[in-house]
């Protein structure tokens, strides 16, 4: 793939200490996963006021969970794309990196990254409402499925006016602040708190880069956008950092 990198970009490539990745659905489309907005997105077809919010998951479980249901059939037939394991491979090149993900579809673990703050959640996880207890079944007794103390068991996902998973993103905007790169990619940057990273990030100095097909809410405050597709562009990033620290 033929990519310009400004000198500015090629500058950063070679000399940030600490790097964050934060990544959205954009990157496991390339995998097959459907995205929430856009042409294809899931939201074009489903209303996630009544499937993303505990209120619908209370009105309607058994929708709810046919929905979780399908995506974790999709999920389960899927493999990580070349954007999963570029970025798998970009923790040695840092001193730190820190990799957060919008993503429930754990894709980027199976690709080899074993550090990754879940914002959303896991699709594959299940949480008991009773007893809070998790499993990752998927065969279930009865459906809507229940926990063995009799509880209703949930998708451990994220919804709408849910808080996020204790300590993920105060980590992650600790992470944003303090890096001196930070990646956007595939994210369309509409959904809070997840949004605000890379506007941290560069209120703390950092050299930020989103990497989508299309302009985004986000674009405005990034330093360079590469317009493009996460498993073609991710790729050819992390090569020209090993080869710009080759050089050194
Ligand atoms: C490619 C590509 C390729 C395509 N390569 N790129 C009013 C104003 C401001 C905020 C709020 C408000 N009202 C409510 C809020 C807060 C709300 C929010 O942000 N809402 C906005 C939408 C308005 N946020 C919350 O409620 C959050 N919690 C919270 O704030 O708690 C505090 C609180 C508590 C009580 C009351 C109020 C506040 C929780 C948000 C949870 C989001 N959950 C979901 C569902 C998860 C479960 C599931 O999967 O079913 O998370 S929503 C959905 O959106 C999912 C995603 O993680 C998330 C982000 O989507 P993402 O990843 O950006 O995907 P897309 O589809 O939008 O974009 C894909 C991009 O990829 C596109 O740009 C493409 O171009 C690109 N792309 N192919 C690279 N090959
Ligand atoms: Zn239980």
């Amino acid at each position: 793939m033929d990519l310009m990198f400004s000198d500015k970009f090629l500058d950063a490539l070679r000399t940030a200490k600490k790097a964050v990745v934060a990544t959205g659905a954009g990157v496991s489309a390339e995998s097959g996963v459907p995205t929430f907005r856009g042409e294809d997105g899931l939201w074009k077809k489903f209303r996630p006021e009544e499937l993303a919010t505990f209120e619908a998951f209370e009105r309607n479980p058994e929708l709810v969970w046919e929905w979780y249901r399908y995506r974790r059939d999709i999920i389960n037939k899927i493999r990580p794309n070349p954007g999963h394991y570029a970025i798998a491979a970009m923790p040695p090149l840092f001193d730190d990196f820190c990799l957060v993900t919008q993503n429930v579809d754990g894709l980027h673990r199976v690709a080899g990254s074993d550090d990754v703050i879940e914002l959303h959640g896991n699709i594959k996880r299940n949480r008991c409402l009773k007893c809070s207890r998790e499993n990752y079944d998927e065969d279930f007794a009865e459906f809507p499925p229940l926990c063995s103390c009799g509880g209703r068991l949930r998708p451990d996902v994220v919804w709408f006016g849910e808080l996020l998973p204790a300590g993920a993103f105060e980590k992650a905007e600790k992470a944003a602040s303090s890096c001196d790169l930070f990646f956007s990619v595939g994210t369309s940057g509409v959904v809070q708190p997840a949004a605000s990273l890379p506007l941290a990030a560069k209120r703390g100095g950092a050299f930020v880069v989103e990497i989508n097909p299309v302009p985004t809410e986000i674009t405005y405050i990034t330093n360079e956008h590469l317009q493009g597709k996460s498993g073609e562009i991710m790729p050819v990033i992390l090569e020209r950092i090993r080869e710009l620290r080759r050089k050194k």
